[in-house]
């Protein structure tokens, strides 16, 4: 297996990086989680876009051009010969001293890994997914914005320990006022009398790309979509529930703390979205 790392292609076992690096010592740096489907990356654009973002926000310089980097990520799918892949980009400030003082750090380290896909169980898709509500809240964002996507996932790898220790795959993440933000690593809906429903960005959460597109899906399918504060009794008293992400596509949910959604199996509407988004990965995307 072939890694980019700072412009070169090496070996698995050659990419390593310096334990000065502050991507390691603070979580200082960004990343992105990328899908390629029958050689096409799928939202290749967005994604470069919101990595960008993310770096500019932490006055992080990504070595690169956006369009270098989508020409680096293509680059190293080819040299791996794959043609479904996760794609994980990451850029940490790089290799500085033991102080966080980031103006040490002279030269950002970018990574990107090519490699396949571990999805989840057949049996979730078809049977839908429990989960439950985490005491952990989601990062408030006037002191870490979820928007940024950092390598700083502490708060995400807390609620889904907590989500493990009861016995299920995923966590909802509340915000500090109680208000359902979003999950460990990807973002929530619900169906209530045929509109879609996900709570706004404001909330606390990370606007998933898949969620941008799920929703641009059910408008072109001419359902309601709003973006609305949501509370643990909406999620309890809604038709249907699902989950949106890179990795695992869409989810159905079929309880939630207990409670059954709807009628206990995933919905007509979470079924006809997943159609349209499996359609849309076949046929968008930018290809090599
Ligand atoms: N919320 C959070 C906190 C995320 O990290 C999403 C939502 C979904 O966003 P996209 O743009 O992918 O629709 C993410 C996605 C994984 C994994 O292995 C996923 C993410 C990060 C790390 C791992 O499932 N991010």
């Amino acid at each position: 297996m072939k890694i980019y790392l700072n412009g070169k292609l090496v070996d698995r076992a050659r990419a390593t990086v310096s334990v000065f690096d502050h991507g390691l010592l603070y979580g200082d740096g960004v990343f992105e989680g990328i899908r390629a489907y029958r050689r096409r990356v799928f939202k290749l654009p967005a994604h470069v876009d919101r990595l960008f973002e993310s770096a500019h926000t932490l006055m992080l310089k990504v070595p690169l051009t956006k369009s270098a980097l989508q020409r680096a990520v293509i680059q190293t799918l080819k040299a791996n010969r794959l043609s479904d892949a996760y794609i994980r980009v990451v850029v940490t400030r790089g290799p500085g001293d033991l102080g966080l003082d980031p103006r040490k750090c002279s030269t950002p380290t970018l990574i990107i890994i090519t490699d396949r896909i571990v999805l989840y169980p057949e049996r979730i898709y078809r049977d839908g997914m429990a989960i439950v509500t985490v005491p952990t809240q989601r990062n408030i964002p006037e002191a870490l914005n979820p928007q940024i996507k950092s390598l700083n996932y502490l708060n995400n790898i807390l609620a889904k320990i907590e989500a493990t220790n009861a016995g299920v795959e995923e966590a909802i993440m509340l915000n500090a006022q109680g208000y359902v933000a979003e999950c460990t690593g990807d973002n929530l809906f619900i169906v209530t009398r045929g509109a879609l429903l996900t709570p706004p960005p404001y909330i606390g959460l990370l606007r998933g790309i898949t969620r941008d597109t799920v929703m641009d899906l059910a408008r072109a399918l001419r359902m309601p979509v709003r973006e609305v504060v949501l509370t643990r009794h909406d999620l309890f008293n809604a038709d249907e529930c699902f989950l949106t992400g890179t990795a695992a596509e869409i989810v159905p949910v079929v309880r939630v703390d207990g409670r059954p959604i709807g009628a206990g199996v995933p919905g007509r509407a979470t079924a006809t979205l997943r159609d349209a988004f499996h359609r849309l990965t076949r046929t968008d995307g930018v290809r090599y």
